[in-house]
């Protein structure tokens, strides 16, 4: 009811961190393309196996200068993966402490970034080659805003062209092209990518890159798997350049989770050169990469911890649009005021001076356990802003709140049956 409202409109005022002026609407009006790098990890960035890079593309990208790199950036998913990461960079809200938000509230009310930006004349869509009843997209998708879903049915789902889920990334960004340049401009869009996908497995002709040596399949896999992501990403944005997109598109690349589990310690430790991968090393593995490149605005490397809920801010923000009347749980990553301590989805968080992992209480830098006394300000943050995200979620809270000028959702303006005719 409309005191749960109060309380979490509060906290979240009281949490909101103001745009930089400096990046505020630098990149107004310019088309979106979010892509979603599956399993992409942050240790693979720069990572050389028998001396060659594996993701040659990303690692030049790092550098470039239109681009933001956040080198300290967390994947907060749960158990709704590629989901909850898709749910977080629509909304800044978390997936849920069980399950999945996609499958669960698919039938809540939101104010997605899809959403707010239509109020701007932006068309919005989706893009995966996977069926559009897994992870409950179908029904989430109406509920975010999209205007346009194209699912596996749109794709050539052949036995070469698929893998796993589905298409494999090369062919999968050669089909979207036409369908992209279809839609009217400016566009919000995303692209979730499948093959770098657990156990990794490569088809035979698919790729020339080295597997790992470990006595580990899946990481050695992984690659492999990862170099063609890579690839793909790198022909991506050349199709871009030649529909002449490139230039006046903003494009968000995160990778969506972990994929190498701890049960891979062994062979990880390995691959990182160290004698075991201890519990504060796995939460620091947690780490996945996050690329904003945005025509016309001067990037850099950003140090700054962050996580999958501040990324909806930090995009509107340069886009123009002042985040401070929705109710949003992130903090704009590049604002002066930006929130570094990054929760997990268990209650856990990780700081650049502090991880709480269980009841252990950390310094992140030395690894040495210190009084949980220590992290218990930071414990307190960290679940203070989970409860406020989960009583959004969990109440649906949204339906009783409108933002000015926010014009709501309704479902059933949307739906993804593919026209045959
Ligand atoms: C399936 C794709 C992969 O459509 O999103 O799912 P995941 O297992 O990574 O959540
Ligand atoms: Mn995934």
């Amino acid at each position: 009811d409309s005191s749960d409202i109060t309380e979490v409109q509060n906290y979240i005022n009281a949490n909101f961190s103001d745009p930089n002026a400096v990046y505020f609407g630098k990149a107004e009006g310019k088309n979106v393309i979010y892509i979603s790098l599956e399993s992409l990890q942050s240790f693979i960035i720069n990572y050389k196996l028998e001396g060659k890079e594996v993701t040659p593309f990303l690692n030049k990208l790092t550098q470039d200068k239109n681009t933001f790199y956040f080198e300290n950036f967390f994947h907060q998913t749960g158990q709704g993966k590629t989901s909850d990461a898709e749910f977080m960079m629509d909304n800044s809200l978390y997936g849920m402490s069980q399950g999945s938000v996609f499958v669960n509230k698919a039938q809540n009310t939101f104010q997605s970034a899809p959403a707010i930006l239509k109020g701007k004349g932006y068309t919005t869509a989706a893009f995966h080659g996977n069926y559009k009843t897994f992870w409950n997209r179908n029904e989430m998708y109406k509920s975010l805003g999209y205007d346009y879903f194209f699912d596996a049915e749109y794709y050539d789902m052949s036995e070469e062209n698929t893998k796993n889920y589905g298409m494999k990334d090369i062919p999968f960004f050669q089909e979207s092209m036409p369908m992209l340049e279809s839609l009217e401009k400016p566009f919000y869009t995303k692209f979730i990518t499948l093959s770098n996908h657990h156990p990794f497995a490569m088809d035979e002709g698919d790729t020339d890159f080295p597997a790992g040596t470990t006595e580990d399949s899946v990481v050695n896999n992984y690659f492999q798997s990862a170099h063609y992501l890579d690839e793909s990403i790198k022909q991506f944005f050349q199709y871009l350049k030649d529909a002449g997109l490139y230039d006046n598109t903003m494009i968000v690349m995160y990778g969506d989770h972990y994929g190498i589990s701890e049960n891979h310690n062994k062979a990880m430790a390995q691959v990182l050169n160290v004698d075991e991968i201890t519990p504060l090393m796995n939460a620091q593995l947690q780490r996945v990469p996050l690329f904003i490149h945005a025509p016309g605005v001067e990037g850099k490397v950003v140090t700054e911890y962050g996580g999958d809920v501040d990324v909806m801010p930090t995009v509107l923000h340069l886009l123009g649009v002042n985040t401070k009347d929705y109710l949003q749980v992130g903090s704009d990553l590049l604002s002066n005021k930006h929130r570094e301590t990054i929760p997990f989805r268990n209650g856990d968080f990780v700081s650049p001076t502090l991880t709480k992992l269980g009841d252990n209480c950390y310094n992140t830098n030395t690894g040495e356990l210190v009084a949980g006394e220590d992290c218990k300000k930071q414990a307190e943050s960290t679940a203070a802003e989970l409860k406020a995200s989960d009583s959004i979620v969990s109440k649906d809270l949204l339906r009783f709140y409108t933002p000015e000028g926010f014009t709501p959702i309704n479902r059933e303006d949307y739906n993804y049956i593919k026209d045959t005719a």
